[in-house]
């Protein structure tokens, strides 16, 4: 199974919010690691005997211990490889806001009416307003917390706890035919973020193109409405 020597294995899907962010936080800290990809339709032992409480992706087995659920997964690699540059903040009132924000995207952004929009594009249009309303929060998140000067991140010039539970939706928001993303006019912090994330060099290899994933949806969709 693992095979790297930190011994470090993730068990992922590749069109997976979730395992995005584990796969990005592994990579942001240079962590040497197995990509074990799920077909979700047919699971593994693996999958069923690391996350038998939930059986879904991710999960990240260090040393033979199986660490389910992103953000907590990415609060492990932080705690276990701190490296040079933690993802979480020192102070810890801004890291209750890291976790406040996180839990936000995770109810607000990664909603039913997201999972719901990938179904249906007549409900994804009527959706928009309210994804508005969470883009104008999150800008508000931005100016609060990230440091405009020092780049487009949460973490400034490098991406944070808070980037990498947003970046996945950079390429799921536009990947759903109907969502809108945010424009720069309504939310130019937010829309720079995006911008960056699609450039950021880790990104690009733990996420998958707007494209690919728009095929994907769209094909699941397609399904759905066949049942
Ligand atoms: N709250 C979990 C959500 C994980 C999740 O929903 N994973 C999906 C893929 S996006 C999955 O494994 N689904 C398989 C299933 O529901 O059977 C996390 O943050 O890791």
């Amino acid at each position: 199974m693992a095979s790297s020597d930190q011994d470090v294995t993730l068990l992922s899907f590749w069109a997976s919010p979730f395992s995005m962010r584990a796969k990005l936080a592994l990579l942001l800290k240079g962590i040497e690691h197995e990509d074990l990809p799920e077909d979700l339709g047919n699971k593994s032992k693996i999958l069923l005997e690391s996350n038998p409480v939930h059986k879904k992706v991710p999960v990240l087995i260090h040393k033979g211990k199986p660490i389910a659920e992103s953000a907590i997964i990415v609060h492990y690699i932080d705690e276990v490889w701190p490296g040079t540059s933690p993802l979480l903040p020192k102070d810890a009132f801004l890291r209750a806001e890291h976790r406040f924000w996180s839990d936000f995207i995770d109810k607000k952004v990664c909603s039913i009416n997201l999972e719901k929009s990938t179904r249906s594009h007549a409900f994804a249009y009527a959706k928009n307003e309210e994804f508005s309303e969470n883009y104008e929060l999150l800008e508000g998140a931005f100016t609060k917390l990230g440091n405009e000067e020092e780049g487009p991140f949460f973490g400034g010039a490098r991406m944070a706890f808070l980037d990498v539970m947003l970046a996945p939706y950079v390429v799921w928001i536009p990947g759903i035919v109907g969502l809108k993303p945010a424009s720069q006019e309504q939310c130019p912090r937010l829309h720079n973020f995006f911008q960056a994330v699609l450039a950021h060099p880790a990104a690009k290899l733990a996420l998958p193109t707007v494209e690919a994933l728009k095929e994907f949806l769209v094909a699941r969709s397609a399904v759905y409405r066949g049942k």
